[in-house]
């Protein structure tokens, strides 16, 4: 197996800098346009033999050096008991948000293997197929509640501060429950066969840094002290837009920062102890002429040289207009200017 991206992610010196994209399984790719136009997303999601076929579609495609399980961070919130629908073109929608202490209180927390059982057997599907590592994720606390109490999508995030301002002992409730769901998930990917785990706080960075600390930091904290008592493996902490937030989320106890394109790689590598740095160019470059592509390239992974350990990576997930070949160049590039 190449296990190139899990040595990068323990510090530990490679032969060159591993990649993989964050949404490399996705819209932009003709492969998984024609697997989704036989079924809903939901549908995708749900049937392990289609989550395999399109997980490793981009491992074929782009050579890239780790796969990430095929599903979304809303599946297990659905498991919870929130009716969750996908909206050709508007997204995810919640139709019955989370308003008051009685909605909370219909929510469950799943045991995985009964409610998640299509997850974890895409996951041991998977570990037969690849030889490059898996990685399993989920969404985090905060970024998961905001879709729970927005009832979808959000710009502004208006419902999800009014709730942690003015009903902050519901909030907190909340967070705790997604937090003791989201550990059993994670911990039921790691026993299936998942080689590093993710969690993606897509929304963090509208937080104030001390809001952070108060209500969403915690929860990774806590997902993450009890997932370290039951695996050793590789755990990623991304907070998009969250470089105001960043020895914080060191503080989150991840091995594994994921950066966006905010912030410099190198001026973070400097405010960081020992953490490996996941990120971090911005997707929108991908459509840039090749020769300068690969100039921004190489300037990424110059800036990442004293970084204790470097994952080349995408600082979001991959535009769906994005052009496959542009992707496949810089998967190549990143190889070819990293090689030691
Ligand atoms: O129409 C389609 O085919 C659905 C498009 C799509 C896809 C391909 C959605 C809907 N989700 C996914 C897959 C997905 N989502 C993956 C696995 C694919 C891969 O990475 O290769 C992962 C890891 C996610 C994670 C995810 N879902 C996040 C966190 C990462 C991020 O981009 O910030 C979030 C916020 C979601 C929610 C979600 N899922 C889908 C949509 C349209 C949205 C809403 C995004 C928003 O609110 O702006």
């Amino acid at each position: 197996m190449n296990d190139t991206f899990l040595k990068a992610c323990r510090g530990e010196k490679t032969d060159y800098t591993p990649i993989w994209i964050m949404r490399q399984a996705g819209r932009y790719l003709p492969e998984y346009q024609k697997v989704r136009g036989n079924v809903t997303f939901l549908e995708l999601c749900k049937t392990p033999e289609l989550c395999v076929e399109v997980t490793l579609q981009p491992i074929d495609i782009l050579n890239v050096d780790a796969a990430i399980l095929f599903s979304d961070i809303l599946i297990p919130l659905e498991a919870m008991g929130a009716k969750l629908e996908f909206h050709e073109g508007r997204g995810p929608v919640f139709p019955d948000p989370i308003k008051n202490q009685a909605d909370l209180d219909k929510l469950i927390v799943p045991d995985p293997a009964e409610h998640l059982g299509f997850v974890m057997e895409t996951i041991r599907l998977l570990r037969k197929e690849l030889n490059v590592p898996l990685i399993g994720f989920s969404g985090a606390p905060f970024t998961n509640a905001t879709y729970l109490i927005e009832g979808g999508s959000s710009k502004v995030f208006w419902e999800t501060k009014k709730m942690m301002y003015t009903a902050p002992e519901l909030f907190h409730g909340m967070m705790q429950k997604i937090t003791d769901c989201t550990i059993l998930y994670l911990k039921a990917q790691a026993e299936a066969g998942a080689q590093a785990l993710q969690i993606f706080d897509s929304w963090a960075g509208v937080l104030a840094p001390c809001d952070f600390k108060t209500f969403a930091l915690p929860y990774v904290q806590e997902i993450i002290r009890e997932l370290r008592k039951a695996t050793d493996i590789p755990l990623i902490y991304f907070a998009n837009n969250g470089s105001t937030l960043l020895e914080l989320s060191e503080s989150s106890g991840a091995d594994v920062l994921g950066l966006d394109w905010r912030i410099n790689i190198g001026d973070a590598a400097k405010r960081v102890g020992k953490v490996a740095l996941q990120g971090n160019l911005d997707p929108f470059s991908l459509l840039l002429p090749k020769d300068k592509l690969k100039k921004r390239i190489g300037n990424i992974l110059d800036d990442a040289k004293d970084t204790n350990g470097h994952i080349f990576n995408l600082g979001h997930g991959i535009h769906q207009f994005t052009p496959p070949e542009q992707a496949i160049a810089a998967v190549e590039f990143v190889h070819e200017l990293s090689g030691r």
